[in-house]
C-alpha cells in the first residue's frame, strides 16, 4: 500500500502544499479507468521537490478522479475555481497590439504555442508505446497534408543525427531531451520512439510531436510582431482541427498533461533584452507580477538567462481567452520596455 511521501522542510511545490495526509489517505488507492494512479500523478513532484507544481495527469479522467488534489492546484495557479467557466476566443482582430519595439532594440523573437492532445487516448504520462506511435502516425499524416505557407516536413527524433538535433535545440526550435521533471512523470518512456518535429521551410510554423503533450503547435519568428505570430497560429490551429479531434472539456478547455497548461494551453512569449531592468530585481518582479507574466531563461523552462535576455510569457492560461493570454504578454512587455527606457 502506498505511503505518504517525504517532502523536505523547505519544499514549496503546490503538490506538497495541497497533498495533505488527509487528501493522500482519500486518494491513495484511486485509479482512473485507464489505470493511472495517484502515485504516478505525483511522482514528478516527489522525485523533484524543487518543482513549482509537481503533478501531471495521465488522462482526462485524472482531473476528476484526483480532483481533491488537482482543484486547489488549478485554483492557485490560474485563479480558476471548480465552478468557473472557461471560454475560448481566438479572434485576432480583438488583439490590441502596437509595434512595441520599432527600432528593434529589445525584442529578439516572438513565439506562441498551444498544447493539444488527441481525444479518447491517455495523455503522455499514461500512454502506451503502441498508442504513442498511433498518435505520431495520425498527427504526422495530418501535418503532411498542409498546404501553402504551413506546408512542411516531419522529422522523427529516431534516426535524427546528434548534430542536427543539437542545432535545432540551440536555435530554440526543438525540445530538449532528458528533462528530469518529465522523466519522473513517465513522459520520457520509450524515448525517442514516436517523438519528432514538423516544420515549414522558414521554421515559422512548427509542431512538436509526443513531448509533454501529444502536440505543441508553435508559431514563431524574429522580432516583435506579436499579431502576425498570433494570426499564423490561429490559422494553423483552424486547419489542423479540420483533421484531428482534440481532447477538450467545457469546464477545463483543452486538456493537457500539466495542470498549468489547461484551458487555452497557450504560452505567448518574447525573448527580450533588459540589461538595466533585470538589475533592479524588485521592479522587474513587480511588473511581471502586475501583468501576470512568467520569467524564464534563454533555453526555456528551468534554464538561466544569458546576456540579460529573458523569456517573458503569460502565466495564466485557464479562465481567460487566447486573445487575453496574448494581450497579457503584449501589455506586460510594453510596461517592461517603458521601465527599461526610464532607467
Ligand atoms: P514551452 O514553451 O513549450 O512551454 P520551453 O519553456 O521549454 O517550453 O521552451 C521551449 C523552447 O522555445 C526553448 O528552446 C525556448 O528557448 C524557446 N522559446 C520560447 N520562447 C521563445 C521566443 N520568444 N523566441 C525564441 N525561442 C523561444
Ligand atoms: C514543475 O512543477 O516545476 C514542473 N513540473 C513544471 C511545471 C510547469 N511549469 C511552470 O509553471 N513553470
Amino acid at each position: 500500500m502506498p505511503s505518504y511521501p517525504h517532502f523536505p522542510e523547505n519544499c514549496t511545490s503546490l503538490l506538497c502544499k495541497y497533498l495533505t495526509p488527509t487528501i493522500f489517505e482519500k486518494l491513495r488507492n484511486r485509479k482512473t479507468p485507464s489505470g493511472f494512479t495517484l502515485m504516478q500523478a505525483i511522482n514528478s513532484g516527489v522525485q523533484n521537490p524543487e518543482s513549482a507544481i509537481g503533478v501531471y495527469a495521465g488522462d482526462e479522467a485524472s482531473y476528476e478522479v484526483f480532483s481533491p488534489l488537482f482543484n486547489p492546484i488549478i485554483q492557485e495557479y490560474h485563479g480558476f475555481g471548480h465552478e468557473d467557466h472557461h471560454q475560448s476566443d481566438m479572434d485576432s482582430t480583438k488583439l490590441k497590439a502596437t509595434d512595441l519595439d520599432p527600432e528593434n532594440k529589445y525584442i529578439i523573437s516572438t513565439r506562441i504555442r498551444v498544447g493539444r492532445n488527441l481525444n479518447a487516448l491517455p495523455l503522455g504520462p499514461g500512454i502506451s508505446k503502441e498508442q504513442r506511435l498511433h498518435v505520431e502516425d495520425e498527427v504526422s499524416s495530418a501535418l503532411l497534408s498542409l498546404q501553402g505557407t504551413l506546408q512542411g516536413n516531419y522529422f522523427p527524433l529516431e534516426g535524427m543525427s546528434d548534430s542536427v538535433q543539437k542545432q535545432l535545440i540551440e536555435d530554440h526550435f526543438l525540445f530538449k531531451a532528458g528533462d528530469r521533471f518529465l522523466e519522473a512523470a513517465g513522459l520520457n518512456r520509450d524515448w525517442p520512439s514516436g517523438r519528432g518535429i514538423f516544420h515549414n521551410r522558414e521554421k515559422t510554423f512548427l509542431v512538436w510531436v509526443n513531448e509533454e503533450d501529444q502536440l505543441r503547435i508553435i508559431s514563431m519568428q524574429q522580432g516583435g510582431d506579436i499579431k502576425a505570430v498570433f494570426e499564423r497560429l490561429v490559422s494553423a490551429i483552424g486547419t489542423i482541427e479540420k483533421q484531428l479531434t482534440f481532447m477538450h472539456s467545457e469546464h477545463l478547455g483543452y486538456i493537457t498533461s500539466c495542470p498549468t497548461n489547461l484551458g487555452t494551453a497557450m504560452r505567448a512569449s518574447v525573448h527580450i533584452k533588459l540589461p538595466k531592468l533585470s538589475q533592479d530585481k524588485e521592479q522587474f518582479q513587480a511588473i511581471t507580477k502586475q501583468y501576470h507574466l512568467q520569467i524564464r531563461g534563454i533555453h526555456g523552462e528551468h534554464s538561466e538567462s544569458e546576456a540579460a535576455i529573458f523569456d517573458i510569457s503569460n502565466r495564466r492560461r485557464l479562465g481567460i481567452t487566447e486573445v487575453e493570454c496574448v494581450q497579457d504578454m503584449h501589455d506586460g512587455v510594453a510596461a517592461l520596455i517603458a521601465a527599461e527606457e526610464k532607467l
